[in-house]
């Protein structure tokens, strides 16, 4: 009786901690009823480890609970069981993990080493009385709870609400979760597909990036080598701002006021569970991130016609560098399919001086150099930076900001000091490249992974709305810079398309005067075109999205009508109506991406000179 009312109680705990908007009494009814029924089954059987049974049943859920409301703190939704196959990238980012600990998530778990005692006891007890239960009861009262269930279940679906259950619901969501795995290879299925959705280039953008006619900036970059650096953790709101009067970027401000730079205001990240590897691949490849795993883990050896292919194709030498392990996030394993023809790891540095991860940003780019110098010209180096890692703790040697007492050691003042360091070592990366003679023939191009402080997390939401002056919410969490140095330029501008790293390769090939003649690109050229659409699906639930005028927020039930829609600007409410027709295009191009990686479509293009051969309808 004990655990089956502790166990209900946490139901309601799950449904108050996921933050469940629509429905709570019926998802805590179903969730409450599901527990029963369990709980009957075993203690209305004649098992003599009936209460070992229940003991076992009681632990995993709390334990599935407590592991579904950390991620879901995190990640604004559940997690799905094939992510025990990232259990070791988890481990290395560990002391972010220790920092979503809350009193509430503990609860859930915490109850355990007492029972323990509670449950030895009953054990013995029910030995004792050696309780014999007939058939009408053993079967009768989980059988009735079970048919009240199902019943509930059938008036539910009847009614368009199972998204509602099967999104939110504990019990019902990991059943399904566990389902999809065994049942589906493939998110699309062939006989919903046709050659159609890859080829009509006037209902999707794919392949019709094409940089012909008169475009803006077209082929100023022509011929000069590139330099990619994508910074880790670098949000916009840093960008030409101050705290307490103290510049916090000042190398990247001078370098956007530079009258041979283009900055973007309105630039979002775009990635998936990959993380800072997945913000590589949709950069390069201008591809949406699976869901499902991260996208070099799932499709490292698939082919690819990116940056670094199409760069390569133009005689440039293409190369990747980054301090750390070369196998965390498959990075090995897909690089070379990504078109990279080597890749500068921890085991080419000199790692003397480490924080975090591991070796520190200045010395990275300074024992890059030799590096880029041995790729001769032109090349292509993409420099991935670690520094400014969450959850920015660094030794006080390196901490050069005055932080205010009340932001001392919160994420948000370590934060500031951690992007102020990087951002000082790039200040010296561009001091060298001049002093080498690189500068002048090199293209730059900056941008930031993903977000460094989420919204939800320890009291960042609090202090980056009274720093900001506005609530602080996933539209300023996304927000990342991009800025674009082609040197001897005269273009300096802001441009505010909205935009984000799945626009990154088509803006980047106008730019180099370059077209990707064999693959397939989502994204489109935010100098050309203001045609945008952020489709998000990871932190807001898939069919979200931000474009042009506003943003989209699918209801996390399923439900569209739950679904809120504001201004990007003056953040009014908007009609959902008006959303829909480009909600239904997020979640058809994310399908059409998933349907092209999942099949390695892009071998079968550039081997069949363009042609896909899939089966049709
Ligand atoms: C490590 C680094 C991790 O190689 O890329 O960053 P993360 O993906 O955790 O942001
Ligand atoms: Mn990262």
């Amino acid at each position: 009786m004990l655990l089956t009312i502790l166990l209900i109680l946490k139901v309601g705990l799950f449904v108050y901690l996921t933050r469940i908007e629509y429905n709570q009494i019926l998802i805590f009814l179903v969730g409450s009823l599901i527990t029963l029924f369990f709980f009957t089954w075993i203690y209305f059987s004649n098992s003599n480890k009936k209460q070992t049974l229940a003991f076992s049943f009681y632990n995993t859920i709390s334990a599935i609970m407590f592991i579904d409301t950390l991620y879901y703190h995190y990640f604004n939704s559940l997690p799905s069981i094939t992510l025990i196959s990232q259990m070791g990238q988890v481990a290395a980012v560990g002391d972010s993990v220790k920092e979503l600990l809350n009193p509430l998530n503990i609860l859930l778990i915490a109850d355990i080493p007492f029972l323990f005692i509670y449950s030895s006891r009953k054990k013995k007890k029910i030995k004792r009385e050696g309780k014999v239960y007939d058939r009408k009861l053993r079967i009768g009262v989980p059988g009735g709870i079970g048919l009240v269930t199902v019943i509930i279940f059938l008036i539910t679906y009847s009614l368009g609400y199972g998204t509602a259950l099967e999104k939110q619901e504990l019990y019902t969501y990991h059943f399904k979760d566990l389902g999809n795995i065994f049942s589906s290879t493939n998110t699309m299925a062939e006989e919903d597909f046709s050659i159609e959705d890859i080829s009509n280039k006037d209902d999707l953008p794919l392949r019709g990036n094409s940089s012909k006619g008169n475009k803006k900036y077209h082929g100023i970059g022509k011929d000069k080598n590139l330099i990619v650096l994508q910074v880790e953790a670098l949000q916009n709101f840093v960008i030409n701002n101050k705290y307490e009067g103290q510049e916090i970027t000042p190398n990247i401000n001078k370098l956007i006021k530079d009258k041979s730079s283009i900055y973007f205001d309105n630039y979002y990240q775009l990635i998936g569970r990959g993380n800072t590897s997945d913000a590589e691949f949709v950069s390069q490849n201008s591809l949406y991130p699976t869901m499902k795993d991260g996208s070099y883990a799932l499709y490292g050896d698939n082919t690819f016609y990116g940056l670094p292919w199409i760069l390569r194709d133009e005689g440039y030498t293409s190369w990747v560098f980054h301090g750390y392990k070369p196998e965390f996030w498959n990075r090995d394993k897909a690089y070379p399919n990504q078109g990279f023809e080597r890749f500068i790891n921890q085991e080419d540095f000199d790692v003397k001086n480490t924080i975090g991860f591991g070796i520190i940003d200045e010395d990275f780019f300074e024992q890059s150099i030799p590096y880029i110098k041995e790729m001769g010209e032109p090349f292509y180096s993409f420099m991935i930076t670690l520094t400014s890692h969450t959850p920015f703790n660094m030794p006080e040697e390196y901490h050069v900001l005055d932080i205010k007492e009340e932001h001392k050691d919160t994420m948000f003042g370590n934060y500031l000091q951690s992007i102020h360091y990087t951002d000082k070592s790039i200040g010296e990366f561009i001091e060298e490249l001049k002093k080498e003679g690189l500068y002048e023939n090199t293209v730059i191009a900056l941008y930031g992974d993903h977000f460094a402080l989420h919204s939800t997390h320890e009291n960042n939401e609090e202090i980056m709305t009274e720093y900001l002056g506005y609530d602080y919410d996933h539209q300023d969490m996304m927000n990342i810079p991009l800025v674009i140095h082609v040197p001897g330029e005269d273009i300096n501008e802001t441009i505010s398309t909205v935009g984000s790293q799945l626009d990154f390769l088509p803006t980047m090939l106008n730019i180099m005067g370059l077209e990707n003649e064999k693959g397939i690109m989502f994204g489109i050229d935010l100098i050309n075109s203001t045609d945008s659409l952020v489709a998000q699906q990871y932190y807001l639930p898939k069919g979200s999205y931000f474009d042009s005028e506003k943003q989209f927020v699918m209801a996390k039930d399923g439900i569209y009508d739950h679904s809120r829609c504001h201004d990007l600007k003056t953040r009014k409410p908007i009609k959902i109506e008006k959303a829909k027709g480009k909600y239904k295009k997020a979640l058809r191009e994310i399908e059409i991406s998933n349907y092209i990686l999942e099949n390695d479509l892009i071998k079968q293009i550039i081997n069949d000179s363009g042609n896909i051969k899939v089966k049709e309808k």
